[in-house]
């Protein structure tokens, strides 16, 4: 039985299991089960995600991010922060962070109070339009606004990949917010519909204003959480691309806030907090 350290996270109530593997890298091995056993909210330490925190060549750090079912996701939004809160509270980071995922280097930056990380915008990096990147099967060009077929009814789908795929389902402004039922029942059917080659996260999104949208999320690989960084990301740029929203709006979801700027240099910044919640060890 080995002891392991870890730090519990997490971003507008999208919580992590953040381990330090700087000195000794678990490496592959049984990542997945360790995920799905220390995600496990009865007899784990509960979590959406385990976080490695990882040297690289290529940047400050890298980032591996596992989802609870022991899938390992490109990248993750409420999660990058919640990394560079990790780094900078230890002296092992600055104000401004390059982060190696499997979605490429992402830049954070911090914004400290009393020498801890309290506010971090990252450099979530140019969205994927083209079915191809995201990746969307059974179609060419941009997924704006396209039918699928879910259980007998017709969905008008918006696609974007953020690194990791998204699915982006518009109520009307004038529609209750999506039951949780609806949530369940839906979101893992469009999660493993045969459009997505790997799979889906989806947000079920509703335009408050031009500047305020309200998203609930399906995870792929986590099922119902409180919030998504990559899909409020996904969700506004789906919504410019729709028509429905500016390019710089706030993004609510039941676990918070995010503040979200698709720029004219064709990049997205996400803007939001990040917590620790408690710190212990654990035997595996
Ligand atoms: O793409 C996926 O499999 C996601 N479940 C990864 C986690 C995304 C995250 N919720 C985020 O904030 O982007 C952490």
């Amino acid at each position: 039985m080995k002891e392991l350290e870890f730090v519990k996270a997490q971003g507008i109530g999208n919580d992590f299991i953040i381990l330090d593997c700087l000195r000794d890298n678990p490496g592959d091995a049984n990542l997945a089960d360790l995920a799905v056993r220390l995600c496990d909210r009865n007899f784990g330490i509960g979590g959406d995600g385990l976080i490695l925190v990882l040297p690289s060549e290529r940047a400050d750090y890298r980032m591996r991010v596992i989802n609870s079912d022991g899938s390992e996701a490109e990248m993750c939004g409420n999660g990058i922060r919640c990394f560079a809160k990790y780094l900078f509270d230890r002296g092992l980071a600055g104000e401004s962070v390059a982060v190696e995922t499997l979605a490429g280097v992402k830049t954070v930056a911090v914004t400290a109070r009393d020498g801890r990380g309290v506010q971090f915008t990252v450099d979530m990096g140019v969205p994927g339009l083209e079915a191809e990147e995201i990746p969307v099967s059974g179609c060419e060009g941009k997924v704006i606004s396209r039918p699928l077929e879910v259980d007998g009814a017709r969905f008008s789908i918006t696609c974007v990949s953020m690194g990791n795929p998204h699915c982006v389902i518009f109520a009307n402004s004038s529609d209750a917010p999506v039951e949780r039922s609806t949530l369940e029942r839906l979101g893992p059917k469009i999660e493993n519909h045969q459009a997505f080659p790997n799979k889906t996260n989806v947000e079920f999104a509703r335009a408050v204003n031009d500047r305020e949208l309200q998203v609930s999320v399906w995870e792929r690989g986590a099922g119902i959480t409180l919030a998504c960084g990559t899909g409020a990301c996904a969700s506004v740029v789906a919504g410019v691309l729709n028509g429905r929203m500016d390019r710089k709006a706030t993004v609510h979801l039941p676990g918070g806030d995010l503040l979200i700027d698709w720029r004219e240099d064709g990049s997205v910044y996400m803007t939001g907090p990040a917590e620790e919640v408690f710190t212990g060890r654990i035997g595996v």
